[in-house]
């Protein structure tokens, strides 16, 4: 019996769900690269496009969609576009980016520091992580997909920082980087064993910085599979 809320479409075959696994291991592996590779002087576009070359180069074919490596006031976009600006000390680095295998996407973000941060750098990371764990936590074959979207959306609200949250949750992953379901407050989709999922809440504080943090699970009857493992914690280059 089918479900109300859920389309055959958004439950993905076992080689589907083991290729979006694959593209999310190597968008880990180039994590672990790129850290590497940032530092005041470089540019956001150069670091771009050194993501887009560590995954072509170790098996992504193609990629998932634009890598996105924006850098101090430019990450209060969350859909911020590489510029020709250089990383400082201070600025947060928002990194967004995947692989693609067999067809299949990655998608995965993290937000780093360079240098030093500060007191409200720290406590608007440590927001946006507690509400990704939360939103994590709320996934379950069963559950509705707004219940993922009010669980990190209450924990921004109750933070004081609720206007800053001006996107859904997270979307489903396929062979487009973005498909249903889709977790955000109006969604009529209900999670289901097999979908692959994005969690990806930010903070975005005009003139200031933004933080998004973005794992990939695939939703199971027990909970989540988390296939991302990049480190979660604050990093400070
Ligand atoms: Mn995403």
């Amino acid at each position: 019996m089918r479900e109300k809320g859920v389309h055959s479409s958004m439950i993905k075959s076992p080689k589907a769900l083991l290729s979006i696994a694959k593209a999310e291991a190597l968008g880990d592996a180039c994590f672990r690269h790129i850290l590497t590779r940032i530092r005041p002087g470089v540019s956001e576009k150069a670091l771009a496009a050194e993501i887009e070359k560590f995954l072509t180069d170790n098996g992504s074919q193609g990629l998932a969609f634009p890598t996105i490596c924006v850098s101090g006031v430019g990450t209060n976009e969350p859909h911020g576009v590489p510029s020709d600006k250089r990383i400082e000390r201070g600025d947060f680095v928002v990194l967004d980016f995947g692989a693609r295998i067999n067809g299949y996407c990655g998608d995965m973000t993290r937000t780093v520091a360079v240098g030093e941060v500060s007191g409200e750098q720290e406590k608007v990371y440590d927001i946006v992580l507690r509400a990704q764990e939360a939103a994590i936590a709320a996934l379950r074959a069963g559950a509705h997909c707004s219940l993922a979207d009010r669980a990190a959306r209450e924990i921004i609200e109750e933070a004081g920082y609720g206007p800053y949250y001006v996107h859904g949750t997270g979307h489903g992953v396929g062979k487009k980087v973005h498909e249903s379901p889709r977790l955000n407050a109006k969604s009529t989709h209900i999670l289901a064993e097999d979908m692959p999922v994005t969690v990806e809440p930010g903070i975005y504080l005009p003139d200031k910085f933004g933080v998004r943090i973005e794992d990939l699970l695939i939703v199971t009857t027990f909970g989540a599979v988390n296939l991302t493992h990049s480190e979660k914690r604050l990093i400070v280059l």
